[in-house]
């Protein structure tokens, strides 16, 4: 018989831009989940799953939480605390280079009610000058909530995220593998095409225009005999002048979204790439749930 592993469930919850996504991805040593120095870059719970002999640890990487007003980000913060109700374990996360803890503390007020175990990840280390600066930020997390764990670390240069996964399989029952030891993830290869594309977009658009952007996958052909991958995408905003934009002066961004989407997307995919890219525009697609639908935001059950 097999020995017993331990495996489970476990959500990186934090206020935006705290460096969730960036942890997922370096815990798996894979880019499995998109990121940017812009906040509310995530918008889907994306599951990242981590095997080792002992254990199986899958991730679940979540959109920042925050207080949101409109109905496109009250669904993200929905799928973000929904993510709480379905982990054995959850990780908080906070950048210990912000300046206020006030939305870190709106992030414990949204967890109170959940007896998970939470583990405090206190990340972006690599920024402090001087190590004892962490002390009395540590100090005054403590008094918000109790934490199975306090594991100071950097996603981005890995430092502490060893001791971060020590303290996890801990905190995890003997179980099953519910995933095959081959699976990274649960979303369709389709799914990280938009998101590559729309991480460029992310990174090369300026103001409200990231965030007026969505990506769908018109067409994902796989030509095994040319070893090529066949990828039409659509990139929606929401009006004229953001579409000007991201097609750019002589269609230049346009191009530069495609060549920088399309150089990930044969590294993720491990085969050449066609990437054809159209922007099209879906009026205040942010407002219409049925679109919100359509572009694969929903609120959680
Ligand atoms: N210096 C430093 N930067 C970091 C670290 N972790 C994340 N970052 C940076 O912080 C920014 C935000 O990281 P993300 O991983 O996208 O943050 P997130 O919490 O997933 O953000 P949302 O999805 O918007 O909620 C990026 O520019 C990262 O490179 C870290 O440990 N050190
Ligand atoms: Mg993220």
């Amino acid at each position: 018989m097999k020995d017993a592993i331990r495996s489970g469930f476990i959500a990186l919850l934090g206020a935006p831009n705290v460096g969730k996504s960036t942890l997922m991805n370096q815990v798996l040593q894979e880019k499995i989940s998109i990121t940017c120095p812009k906040p509310q870059t995530t918008r889907n719970r994306i599951l990242g799953i981590f095997n080792r002999p002992d254990c199986q640890m899958i991730f679940v990487d979540t959109p920042g939480i925050h207080r949101a007003r409109d109905t496109f980000n009250k669904i993200l913060v929905e799928t973000a605390l929904s993510a709480l109700k379905e982990v054995d374990v959850a990780v908080f996360l906070v950048d210990v280079t912000a300046r206020s803890t006030d939305l870190d503390r709106f992030v414990l007020e949204c967890m109170e009610s959940v007896p998970t175990p939470v583990v405090l990840a206190l990340n972006k280390v690599d920024l402090l000058k001087d190590k004892k600066a962490l002390l009395p930020i540590l100090e005054r997390y403590r008094t918000m909530r109790d934490f199975a764990a306090v594991i100071p670390l950097s996603a981005l240069t890995g430092d502490g995220v060893d001791d971060l996964v020590a303290e996890l399989v801990k905190l995890l029952p003997q179980g099953p593998r519910y995933y095959p030891e081959d699976y990274l993830t649960d979303q369709p290869e389709r799914f990280f095409a938009a998101e590559i594309i729309r991480e460029k977009v992310f990174h090369l658009t300026e103001q409200e225009v990231p965030y007026a952007v969505a990506v769908t996958i018109e067409r994902f052909r796989e030509e095994p005999e040319r070893n090529l991958v066949r990828i039409e995408a659509t990139i929606h905003v929401e009006r004229d002048s953001q579409k000007g934009i991201v097609i750019g002066k002589g269609a230049r961004m346009l191009q530069e979204i495609g060549r920088q989407a399309r150089q990930d997307l044969e590294r993720f995919l491990g085969c050449r790439v066609y990437l054809g890219l159209f922007v099209r525009v879906q009026k205040n697609w942010r407002r219409d749930r049925r679109v919100l639908g359509e572009f694969g935001y929903r609120m959680p059950k």
